[in-house]
């Protein structure tokens, strides 16, 4: 066992990135569309992570939830998700007590429809058909080993992003105050963390 929870400080340096993950209105304010119990909590502690990061020279990445009026990723729609994030709504902009470094990428996923819960890559809901978004090739550029990853939801987005990027082959670290379950099913949130360690992600404990 770690002896003591690394402060935040510790966390990074030039070869770490940060990915921010869905910090939107819809999953962190009580009154949003997909609201997360607690989400709105995170967005602090987030905040603490990106000045860090930024002290430490590494990149900052943010990543939204982007979905069209209508897609089968939508319970209307055949999907299993309220109507969440739908593009050009106060649902969909990034939470206005986020901090939003200047100039850093904003990826957007689900923008054709597709299902979007990693922030590497979408999934046509109906064919299957996966694509790649352009988070890798950021954390690519920027020489990047390390991936911290935080925001919302910790059972769905955070936890599709980290198993993605452990496969890609980085070393990842998920500060648990840092996110909250959404639990679409109870036990969800205690599973995902479960699934995570499994693939060597490095769940911090708050
Ligand atoms: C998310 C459900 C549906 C998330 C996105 O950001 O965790 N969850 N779409
Ligand atoms: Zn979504």
């Amino acid at each position: 066992m770690m002896s003591a929870d690394p402060t935040a400080t510790d966390r990074y340096d030039p070869t770490t990135a940060l990915v921010v993950v869905d910090v939107q209105n819809d999953f962190a304010d009580p009154e949003g569309g997909l609201s997360v119990t607690g989400g709105d909590e995170v967005v602090p502690v987030v905040n603490r992570e990106i000045a860090a990061a930024r002290a430490a020279g590494a990149l900052v990445v943010y990543t939204q939830d982007w979905h069209p009026p209508e897609t089968p990723h939508f319970a209307k729609d055949g999907g299993v998700w309220p109507v969440h994030c739908v593009r050009d709504t106060w649902g969909a902009e990034l939470h206005p007590d986020l901090e939003v470094v200047d100039g850093a990428p904003i990826v957007r996923k689900g923008v054709d429809g597709e299902d979007g819960y990693s922030g590497f890559s979408v999934r046509d809901p109906v064919s299957g058909e996966e694509s790649a978004t352009e988070l890798g090739r950021h954390l690519a550029q920027a020489g990047t080993r390390r991936v911290v990853v935080v925001g919302l939801a910790g059972d769905v987005c955070v936890k599709a992003t980290a198993l993605d990027a452990r496969e890609l082959g980085y070393e990842v670290v998920l500060p648990e105050a840092a996110t909250r379950m959404v639990e679409l099913e109870p036990g969800d949130g205690e599973a995902a963390l479960q699934e995570l360690r499994a693939a060597g992600v490095e769940v911090q404990p708050a």
